[in-house]
């Protein structure tokens, strides 16, 4: 059977809920007959790369498809590329602050995601979900992550295909931020799920 491993955050940025780790919960077993390997990440720096490099070492997942919250975003967006930079003013969990530092001053600038990103968004889009593809994951945790698994991946010559995807705030987080767009969570379950299926078709067990 195929395996997809799925990463989510928890909170953070003082929010109580991550809609990235609440979709976790929501996901089923399995989807288009590729099993759901779940992976709840910690928003810091040192901590969460650790953890998914290791999981993805002893997995050996068919594809590996990371989540995360993008406060003010309206729609569902993978991410085509992930930066070799660390640089927010936001704090991490652990209270680490990152300005202007490479991930791996030896690595690629940059790397493109290896997901099939416009089969994902076609199928999105087919049952209505707002998507879009996005340019820039930022710089802070989510991006951090991406970057080091691709970096991970392409260094080890794994071939396993890899990206990020940003999700919006749930209806309850932009409830005290006037005029931010957020989802409700099952559409972000109905939106992942066709996402996961087209990744599920592009990858041979
Ligand atoms: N979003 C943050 C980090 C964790 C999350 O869910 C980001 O976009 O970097």
């Amino acid at each position: 059977m195929k395996i997809i491993l799925i990463t989510g955050f928890e909170p953070f940025g003082g929010e109580r809920v991550n809609p990235s780790g609440a979709l976790l919960d929501h996901l089923p077993e399995t989807v288009a007959g590729a099993a759901l390997c779940k992976l709840l990440l910690p928003v810091s720096y040192r901590k969460s790369a650790d953890l998914l490099l290791e999981r993805i070492d002893v997995l050996q997942p068919n594809a590996l498809v990371m989540l995360g919250q993008a406060g003010g975003r309206g729609k569902i967006t993978p991410e085509c590329i992930a930066i070799n930079l660390n640089h927010s003013e936001s704090v991490d969990n652990a209270g680490e602050q990152r300005i202007n530092a490479r991930i791996h001053p030896e690595a690629p600038a940059a790397y493109f995601a290896t997901l099939p990103i416009d089969a994902m968004l076609q199928a999105m889009r087919a049952c209505g979900v707002p998507c879009a593809m996005s340019v820039s994951a930022g710089a802070f945790v989510c991006n951090h992550v991406s970057f080091e698994a691709l970096h991970h991946i392409s260094s080890k010559g794994y071939g396993i295909p890899a990206g990020f995807i940003h999700l919006p705030y749930l209806p309850e987080q932009a409830e005290e931020k006037p005029g931010t767009p957020a989802m409700p969570l099952s559409m972000m379950e109905q939106g992942v799920c066709a996402a996961l299926t087209a990744v599920a078709a592009s990858i041979h067990a």
